[in-house]
């Protein structure tokens, strides 16, 4: 595959014709990575880098999903727990406002807050701030950028690395059907855009576990292309839901749920099909859903501003906290 010529140009700059990606594609190493000098890339070579060993990025690229146990510690966590606390206060303020809770609960700790303020509440008051969020909260932004999280994502694709504007924080309290999310594959969610691999990184804030609704992958469907999906109607919410005549039993006893500890990271192809399941417990599962991909990619600007995190060729254009607060998806000129 030949390098994108406009891959020197700034992001966010129209990236040429949209196309049908074909599902071979689908694995790793479908774009040739910016930062290789003039050297022609070798078609199908992924240029290794990073911190994933060789046998890791192979299982990804075969199973289409990689768990990194322990990737992140407290102090990793720690600014994004912040931002998640300060959306919680905020609520909390609102609801106490509203008259609907006596008291905002600031004791309570990150694991249960959340959950003991809607104890007494339904989902619809729940549903009010919305799923999941995106809030532009600095917390999130330095977890995006957050070194241990780009190596490993560098060992797939390369150091010239965007973080695509579509990021989700949930908070996956009890009782709420939503916080169950259907089989899907990502790329449902932009299946205009044009842009191959994009890599989530999913990361959990607290041990996430069968019974407050862990991860559940199908390993090596992200070869598929894009399944026929709809909207369920279960949650109220409208999530993607791979149709159910794609379900046959073989692909049904392939599944694996994916309980891990917190600071676990489980990197994955937007082909792959996943879901989770309820929240059956008494607290809060926190995670984050991030997303990267190669920069000469579509910058997807219809769903947001992402940002270049990383880059050896122009390490002068990453974004820093402000260019991301300001939705600039680089740092200005001269800065
Ligand atoms: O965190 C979850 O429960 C689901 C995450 C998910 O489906 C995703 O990141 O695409």
């Amino acid at each position: 595959m030949a390098c994108d010529s406009k891959q020197s140009g700034r992001l966010g700059e129209e990236r040429g014709t949209k196309v049908d990606i074909p599902a071979s594609s689908a694995a790793v190493g479908g774009g040739c990575v910016a930062g290789q000098g003039s050297a022609e890339p070798i078609p199908g070579e992924v240029p290794r880098g990073g911190s994933l060993t060789a046998d890791q990025a192979e299982r990804y690229e075969e199973e289409g999903y990689l768990v990194l146990p322990d990737l992140l510690d407290d102090e990793d966590l720690a600014p994004a727990r912040a931002a998640m606390m300060q959306k919680v206060d905020q609520m909390a303020a609102d609801l106490l406002a509203g008259g609907l809770i006596t008291d905002p609960l600031i004791d309570e700790p990150f694991r249960t807050r959340l959950a003991r303020l809607f104890d007494g509440l339904g989902e619809e008051e729940f549903l009010a701030y919305g799923r999941s969020w995106r809030d532009r909260l600095p917390g999130y932004f330095v977890l995006m950028s957050n070194p241990k999280i780009l190596d490993a994502v560098e060992s797939l694709i390369g150091p010239e690395i965007y973080s695509n504007p579509v990021y989700n924080v949930r908070p996956k309290v009890p009782r709420v059907a939503a916080g169950a999310v259907p089989w899907h594959q990502d790329k449902s969610y932009w299946p205009d855009a044009n842009s191959n691999p994009v890599i989530t990184v999913w990361i959990s804030l607290v041990d996430a576990t069968l019974d407050n609704g862990c991860l559940h992958m199908i390993p090596r469907t992200q070869r598929e292309q894009l399944l026929n999906f709809g909207e369920e109607t279960y949650s109220g919410t409208g999530y993607l839901q791979v149709e159910d005549r794609h379900f046959d039993q073989s692909l049904r006893s392939r599944v694996r749920a994916l309980p891990v500890k917190t600071g676990t990271a489980v990197l994955f192809n937007d082909r792959l099909i996943h879901s989770s399941t309820p929240n059956n417990s008494d607290h809060v599962r926190w995670s984050v859903d991030l997303r990267y991909q190669p920069t000469d990619q579509d910058p997807m600007p219809q769903y947001g501003a992402g940002f270049l995190a990383r880059s050896r060729v122009h390490p002068e254009r990453v974004a820093n906290l402000e260019d991301w607060l300001a939705g600039r998806p680089e740092a200005l000129p001269g800065d």
